[in-house]
């Protein structure tokens, strides 16, 4: 049995659905705003480079898009010289009465974290870029620890490849405190890259985190999403990692498409039931929903671990 439940209705938006050009739909990070469903997601022009786009919905299922983009390339001071290549990836956490988007920033200067905020979904004001070069993947904890935000990462270096690591804040803007928590693990599903999915959700048993992990083969690269448990109190220690993976493209709309062979998180919502619903990226084309059991996923976790270091 699939530990993901995929929705009859898959792909849940295309480029169709979207009232302006576009070449793709994928990567949305997911939120509850009041009664609604939101999505931020993010949308290739036709020029490759990307813009963040936004849609709504009563049942979490059905979308629909926004006549405008949400976040485009700032053209203001310091956002302005690290987006010149576009913004991508969002992700929402809700915290102290405010929604946290935190997105990929590309320049010319590499790919570094920018922090946006909004409370009406209206307008993002950007906050801060809170990493240097070289990083992707930022989620932020939707509580804090000891007075502290909390985010994982996902910096690159040759010596250790694209791992997960957390960093602490006082005040969203200067981070620390930083140590390596999750690394690839060799000959594994997730051997070439892991990097941070959806912001984590608590649960009684620790933090359940979704995250992305591929694995280089002689037909390109799959990316799949696996499952992480961490420490209610501290969530730098992880109490599990999935051994298998939660997520594999098989659906013809996750093989083919602008990246063939992707199932990319950004964003899921927890419901009242017990159950998740994960939003996904299909072959960086299309977006896609599915549901899980929450439960079932800290189980994978805490039965049947590998090592996360
Ligand atoms: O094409 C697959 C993904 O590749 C990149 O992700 P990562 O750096 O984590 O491997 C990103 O471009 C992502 O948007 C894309 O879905």
């Amino acid at each position: 049995m699939p530990v993901i439940k995929r929705y009859s209705g898959n792909p849940i938006l295309t480029k169709d659905d979207v009232p302006y050009e576009v070449a793709t739909v994928h990567n949305a990070g997911a939120v509850k705003f009041g009664d609604k469903y939101m999505l931020l997601f993010r949308s290739h022009l036709f020029n490759g480079r990307s813009v963040i786009g936004i849609a709504e919905s009563t049942n979490g299922y059905d979308f629909k898009v926004h006549p405008e983009p949400f976040m485009i390339p700032s053209d203001e001071g310091e956002f302005k010289l690290y987006e010149e290549y576009g913004v991508e990836d969002p992700r929402i956490t809700f915290i102290d009465n405010e929604y946290l988007i935190t997105y990929s920033a590309y320049s010319r200067y590499g790919v570094r974290i920018g922090l946006a905020k909004t409370r009406d979904f209206k307008k993002a004001e950007r906050y801060a870029l809170i990493t240097e070069a070289d990083y992707r993947n930022v989620v932020i904890f939707p509580e804090k620890f000891n007075g502290l935000y909390v985010r994982l990462d996902r910096p690159h270096s040759e010596i250790s490849p694209w791992s997960i690591w957390i960093s602490y804040s006082p005040d969203l803007k200067y981070w620390g405190e930083s140590k390596v928590i999750m690394r690839p693990m060799k000959y594994h599903w997730d051997e070439m890259k892991i990097g941070p999915g959806a912001p984590p959700i608590k649960t009684p048993k620790g933090w359940l985190s979704i995250y992305h992990g591929v694995f280089p083969t002689m037909d390109g690269s799959v990316y799949r999403l696996g499952a992480a448990l961490h420490d209610l109190n501290d969530p730098s220690k992880i109490l599990g990692v999935s051994d298998q993976w939660i997520l594999q493209p098989e659906e013809i709309y996750e093989i083919t498409g602008y990246v063939h062979n992707v199932v990319f998180t950004c964003g899921a919502i927890p419901e009242p039931d017990g159950t998740v619903k994960i939003y996904w990226g299909g072959a960086d084309k299309v977006m896609c929903a599915g549901e899980a059991v929450i439960n079932d996923l800290v189980n994978l976790c805490l039965n049947n671990s590998r090592e996360a270091l």
